[in-house]
């Protein structure tokens, strides 16, 4: 199915958005804004931001984040048509969950989340998107079910449990974190694959790398996360442009089959 079919099956108004926002951009890139300086982030997007269909931020890693910077981030979100996504891997009780979450839907659509505290958490959620500041934003959470880096503690049951927990809060869930086709059968998630670079490998603190063509035809990846590719190319506009074609061709044929 295109990604367009499955925006009709999507439960959540997040996903709904991505796939629809795929299509239109025909992309499925999503940079990782890991960049040290808010001023080059803000560079970075000016660059890549009409390749991408979400940014994925980790806030907490800017010295100086404030709230105009989530303000600054939305402005261009809007200009160029992305989505934010703040990857803080929450995974507290739901009454701590529930404020962390609404905080950054004050500038984030989206956020990513542990399911290591379970269904209270995503209890907190819903309270959170309830509360949002502005209710008509669609917004929504992606669980983490599986992670890129060798070595990682979770276990085949726990990917199994979340991918439930998934389909029983599909009006919250946006879609997984996962390295391998999901074992869910319900179109409208979005699968979020890092671990992704045009050189397989890895890097000196674990993190393991596949090329864009396995992470969309052998890992399942819908949305494929791309940072230092990117970010730390010598022209990240450049190296954006190719990563949206090149992701998008092994799209086009997995849906071409
Ligand atoms: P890079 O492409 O530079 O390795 O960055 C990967 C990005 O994806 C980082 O922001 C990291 O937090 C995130 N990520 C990951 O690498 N593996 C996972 O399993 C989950 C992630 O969110």
């Amino acid at each position: 199915m295109t990604f367009r079919e499955r925006s009709d099956h999507a439960q959540n108004h997040l996903a709904r958005s991505i796939l629809v926002l795929m299509e239109q951009k025909k992309s499925n890139l999503c940079v990782a804004l890991d960049v040290p300086t808010w001023e080059e982030a803000v560079r970075i997007l000016q660059e890549v931001g009409e390749y991408v269909v979400v940014v994925k931020t980790h806030f907490d890693t800017f010295p100086d984040w404030s709230p105009a910077r989530g303000e600054q981030l939305k402005k261009l979100a809007a200009l160029h048509s992305f989505i934010i996504v703040e990857d803080r891997k929450f995974g507290d009780i739901g009454n701590i969950i529930k404020s962390q979450i609404k905080a950054v839907f004050g500038w984030a659509q989206g956020a990513t989340m542990h399911t290591i505290c379970g269904e209270g958490s995503l209890e907190g959620v819903r309270m959170a998107v309830e509360e949002a500041s502005d209710p008509s934003l669609a917004r929504g959470v992606f669980l983490v079910s599986e992670l890129s880096c060798a070595e990682n503690l979770i276990s085949a049951q726990y990917t199994k449990k979340t991918t439930e927990l998934a389909i029983q809060y599909s009006s919250l869930v946006t879609g997984l974190v996962a390295q391998n086709p999901l074992l869910l059968k319900e179109p409208g998630f979005v699968q979020l694959t890092p671990g992704v670079s045009s050189k397989p490998g890895g890097d000196n603190l674990g993190q393991k790398y596949v090329t864009p063509r396995d992470a969309v035809l052998l890992k399942g990846g819908d949305l494929i996360v791309v940072g230092r590719a990117i970010t730390q190319s010598p022209d990240p506009k450049d190296a954006a442009r190719k990563m949206r074609n090149e992701l998008w061709n092994a799209y086009a044929e997995r849906v071409s089959d």
